[in-house]
């Protein structure tokens, strides 16, 4: 069957489904069409019961270069009107909510420069995991932009104030060793080994109890912005969910007895 992609790769491994960025002549710059197609893929993802764990990354030397600065210079050049936030609203932002809103495990493996709104696809991924020549670029106020694609929400909660407005004012870019210094990574994997080793962490991730990873993403991410009393209170509601799980009985039995779990995502 033909692929209904064209500018990306959607393939899925042993419960993990791969989307690849694919305009490596572009650094997988975010055309618009990539980003409707971004947008069908993580929709298929999530709507897909065998996949329990979402990989996205690039093909090629980069993860993105962010928005496709040719296709704006193109409109620009015809003096067509562009509008940037209706282009955010429509394209960028649900985006960004639909991965944050999954309700299953989203891993970015950083394989290369990740700029502009390619930090924030990054960013707004659950951990990120870098090849040890990924850049993280906060492009934006190279040409007089803002950042945007949740970089505002996401790079002082990970970096703090500070380190996130040195970026911002800079549009400087760090090496892979100091984001994960700084926490914008979890691993930093070397070169040769990384898909492989990278692919093999979503795979394990797969295996677990997905169903209670995802209620805990939905908790971590309200309670990012509410107080104590309502985190408390939103933790017992999910975790009376996630004790009726079959992974939760599972993973109790298989404790008592001595032997690995066996998750199944229920
Ligand atoms: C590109 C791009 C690119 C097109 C490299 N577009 N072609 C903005 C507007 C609208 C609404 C929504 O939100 C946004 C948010 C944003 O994302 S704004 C920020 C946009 N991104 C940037 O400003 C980054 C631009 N790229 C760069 O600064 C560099 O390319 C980096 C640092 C990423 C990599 O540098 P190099 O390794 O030296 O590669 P290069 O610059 O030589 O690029 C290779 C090719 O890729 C080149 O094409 P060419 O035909 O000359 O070989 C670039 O033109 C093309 N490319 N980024 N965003």
């Amino acid at each position: 069957m033909s692929s209904p992609y064209d500018t990306i790769i959607y393939e899925k491994q042993e419960g993990v489904a791969i989307i690849r960025m694919n305009r490596p002549e572009k650094l997988n710059a975010l055309s618009q069409q990539m980003l409707e197609e971004l947008a069908t893929a993580l929709s298929s993802a999530e709507s897909d019961p065998e996949v329990r764990c979402v990989v996205i990354t690039g093909v090629g030397r980069a993860f993105s270069a962010g928005a496709d600065l040719s296709e704006l210079q193109a409109r620009y050049e015809k003096q067509e009107p562009v509008n940037l936030g209706q282009h955010l609203r429509r394209y960028f932002n649900p985006l960004i909510l639909r991965i944050r809103r999954m309700e299953k495990p989203v891993i970015a493996l950083v394989n290369g420069v990740a700029a502009g709104a390619g930090l924030g696809l990054a960013l707004a991924c659950d951990l990120r995991i870098a090849s040890e020549d990924a850049k993280f670029v906060e492009a934006f106020t190279k040409v007089g932009l803002i950042p945007d694609s949740g970089c505002t929400y996401f790079l002082p909660r990970l970096l703090g104030l500070d380190k996130a407005m040195e970026l911002v004012m800079t549009g400087d870019g760090i090496d892979a060793a100091e984001a994960h210094r700084l926490g914008l990574v979890s691993q930093v994997l070397p070169r040769q080994e990384f898909e492989a080793q990278g692919l093999q962490f979503a795979k394990q991730v797969a295996r677990g109890p997905t169903r209670s990873i995802g209620y805990a993403k939905r908790a971590i991410n309200r309670a990012l912005t509410s107080s104590l009393e309502d985190a408390l209170e939103y933790e017992a509601y999910m975790q009376e969910l996630a004790g009726r799980t079959s992974d939760h009985l599972e993973g109790v039995r298989a404790f008592t007895e001595k032997r690995q779990p066996q998750f199944t995502g229920r």
